[in-house]
């Protein structure tokens, strides 16, 4: 903490926490920066962090550990040139990374641990799972432009960050209250529409705010169409096409010491074609509403969030490239509140202590096709009234030590209560004995998680920050890792949001899994923070009884593949086992500005870095690791003229778990050229996307199940052991209007 910050602590403390000016800063400050997108056009970058920030905690806000990665408002606003998919953001911050899903839909990984692993919170809202493919995951109720600013805790961060995850956990924050100095009511607000030539997509994206000082009210939503895309080599990539539609809505008051914020929102998914799994999105609907309250006191700060939320999810195929009949039916609510005290004990301490609950209702159903033998004459009970109910208490104590020694320790424990009803098959004749079996065994579970962490922070000088973190974060399996019952081929094949083709099975006896990490961060700048930064995060995670697959020895998967045990080139049977496993790894990022002069501008280089190796101890390597990458980038600035000339680069996949007959992957480099210019009100941006239209196959992009086809007994079925090729080059265009 700088002397500076310990003034500004102490003057908070004295004065009872921040004022009221300091609460409404913070969405002024939001409301000036997504203003500034337009006016002062930032280049496209990736900020690696904000030291500043980092460096002298805010006084009562939370505790912000160093390897913390931020995705800022315009830079989730900026990405919307090139991408409509919010979870992709994550491959901008160090160490991040995405499993491919549908266009909207990608699964956000960091540190290795990805899907489930990653907590998201969209304004503290949950998404549980509801779909056996998860083809629904939290980003996907915002679309980029709606983003105000996204914060992603690693595997050590402070016990108040949440419960209940053990690789990385995100805040997301949408449309937070803008204020505006005086009663006067003030409008203001952006629209913007683009189109990306590769797969043909284009969209609108709107905000508006009416605010004045106590008030604000704020919209913000967006619509996209996008066909299939087309991979380097001219190779339509099929069912990658969607369409999707986010609107939120939030009502803000400010009075005396307090701050309520109300917000409704929703989504509309018409199609969502998915490459790498059998079935398709045809249909999915949400809304949601949240609350929340912020108030100062004399001895510190309160906050209290509440929301509820419901999803109406079908599946099934669409025309032409998969073709069939075979309904599937998802609908979910899910519910919580969180509180959360911080004290300013003394002029050095803050002791936070707080309270959540989240509840998931689950209901998955599969009903019957008309006239087919195999899928009829009954309902297909997946999971039939699931409950998971998570409630979670935590206390930690951060100690300002001196200006250079920080400390932070904290103890949370969340009890996972988790049921479900009774099954049934679509016929007596194939399911009867896997559904009897299930419905014979009690499906009641309780676990009793217990997280702790620890965080020690030494700023040795202006120059340098360092930073060590222990931690032992849990999380329960969800209700498909539990409840998931047939062993049916085709049942199973409908299971799973690893995109491998592979058919998965639920384990009642799993068991929590549970991640010791330990991490530490350096952080080297100039003292201003403005013209270089080098911060470097080894890591390590211990994960007792990670919960990974084994292949399924039961007897009907034997039935359906009697090599199901040792095959090694084919789709093969999976069932949710817990195995110890380690993963380690470093991420470096760094920035360095090059030139900066009246009539050149203002030039920057930055650069990430990103290594993870992941494995069972029995050997087994992880699933989807993201091979060693590197993202080197020239930003330029000159007056209204800002652009980006960015290369990725991948290294091969080859160390692949073989229990899912993991694909490997080539290495392969990308080229980006971003560029923008404002004139008033209106801004332009411009950009190509893989310039040099590469061909190449996602690393985490699973297998391709729609594109190759082999003849069979049934006329054709999917052959195995094609990845999935990225897109191919796209040229990128985008027009914003502010107001
Ligand atoms: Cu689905």
């Amino acid at each position: 903490m700088t002397l500076h910050s310990i003034d500004r602590f102490r003057r908070a403390t004295v004065l009872g926490g921040p004022s009221l000016a300091a609460l409404c800063l913070m969405p002024l400050a939001v409301g000036t920066a997504s203003a500034q997108a337009v006016t002062e056009l930032p280049t496209v970058v990736v900020r690696p962090s904000t030291p500043a920030a980092v460096a002298s905690g805010p006084g009562l806000g939370s505790y912000t550990p160093a390897d913390t990665a931020f995705i800022s408002g315009p830079e989730a606003q900026n990405a919307t040139l090139w991408t409509s998919d919010s979870g992709s953001l994550f491959t901008r911050v160090p160490g991040g990374a995405t499993w491919g899903a549908g266009g909207v839909s990608s699964l956000p990984a960091a540190n290795g641990m990805g899907a489930d692993r990653v907590q998201v919170a969209i304004n503290n809202m949950i998404f549980s799972p509801a779909c056996p493919n998860e083809m629904n995951p939290p980003m996907s109720y915002v679309n980029p432009a709606m983003i105000s600013s996204v914060k992603v805790y690693m595997g050590a961060a402070p016990v108040s960050v949440g419960g209940d995850y053990t690789g990385a956990k995100a805040d997301v924050t949408v449309a937070p209250p803008k204020f505006t100095p005086g009663q006067a009511l003030t409008v203001s607000g952006s629209a913007s529409g683009f189109y990306r030539s590769n797969g043909n997509s284009y969209g609108v994206d709107f905000n508006g705010t009416v605010s004045n000082e106590d008030t604000s009210v704020r919209y913000t939503g967006g619509w996209v169409r996008a066909s299939d895309y087309t991979s380097g080599n001219g190779t339509v990539i099929k069912s990658t096409m969607y369409e999707t539609q986010n609107h939120a809505l939030t009502i803000a008051k400010q009075m005396n010491q307090s701050l309520f914020t109300f917000q409704i929102g929703g989504q509309f998914i018409p199609y969502q074609g998915y490459v790498n799994q059998y079935m398709d999105m045809v249909d999915n609907k949400s809304i949601y509403a949240n609350g929340s309250y912020a108030g100062d006191f004399d001895w510190g700060k309160l906050e209290a969030s509440m929301f509820a939320n419901r999803v109406r999810h079908t599946m099934g195929f669409i025309q032409p490239d998969k073709t069939g009949d075979m309904p599937m039916d998802t609908r979910s609510t899910d519910m919580g509140y969180k509180v959360k005290a911080t004290i300013g004990a003394s002029p050095i301490d803050i002791v936070r202590v707080g309270n959540e609950l989240y509840y998931n209702n689950l209901d998955d159903w599969w009903p019957p096709v008309a006239g087919s033998m195999m899928m009829g004459p009954d309902t297909f009970e997946n999971i039939n009234n699931g409950q998971r109910l998570r409630f979670g208490y935590f206390g930690e104590w951060e100690r300002h030590v001196d200006a250079q020694w920080t400390t932070i320790v904290g103890l949370r424990n969340d009890i996972v209560w988790m049921n479900t009803g009774d099954v049934q098959g679509y016929n007596q004749m194939m399911y009867g004995e896997n559904a009897a079996f299930f419905n014979s065994q009690s499906h009641a579970r309780t676990d009793f998680n217990i997280d702790g962490s620890a965080i020690v922070r030494y700023e040795a000088n202006a120059f340098s920050l360092y930073e060590l973190g222990f931690s032992r974060k849990t999380r329960s399996p969800n209700l498909y890792e539990r409840y998931a019952w047939s062993t049916d081929a085709m049942a199973m094949q409908m299971i799973g949001w690893f995109g491998d083709g592979n058919g998965y099975v639920g384990n009642l006896d799993l068991e929590p899994e549970k991640a010791h990490t330990v991490s530490f961060t350096a952080d080297w700048h100039d003292p201003t923070q403005k013209v270089w930064q080098v911060r470097v995060s080894p890591y390590y995670s211990y994960v007792q009884d990670y919960i990974d697959v084994q292949r399924c020895a039961l007897p009907g998967c034997l039935a359906n593949l009697p090599n199901n045990l040792t095959a090694d080139n084919t789709f093969v049977f999976l069932q949710f086992a817990n195995f110890d496993a380690w993963m380690y790894g470093v991420n470096i990022d760094g920035k360095l500005a090059l030139w900066d002069d009246p009539t050149f501008g203002q030039g920057g280089f930055r650069g990430a870095l990103n290594f993870v190796r992941g494995q069972r101890t029995d050997g087994v390597n992880l699933y989807h690791m993201m091979p060693v990458n590197a993202t080197l980038a020239l930003d330029h600035t000159l007056g209204n003229w800002s652009s980006s000339l960015e290369v990725q680069l991948v290294a091969a996949k080859t160390l692949v778990s073989e229990v899912h007959n993991e694909l490997e992957t080539s290495a392969y480099a990308l080229l980006n050229f971003r560029t923008s210019y404002t004139a008033g009100q209106l801004k332009v941006d411009f950009g190509i996307d893989n310039i040099l239209d590469t061909q190449y196959d996602l690393p985490l992009g699973g297998a391709n199940l729609v594109n190759y086809q082999v003849s069979s007994m049934m006329g054709t079925s999917t052959a195995w052991g094609y990845p999935v090729a990225g897109p191919g080059r796209s040229i990128n265009t985008r027009v914003t209007v502010a107001f």
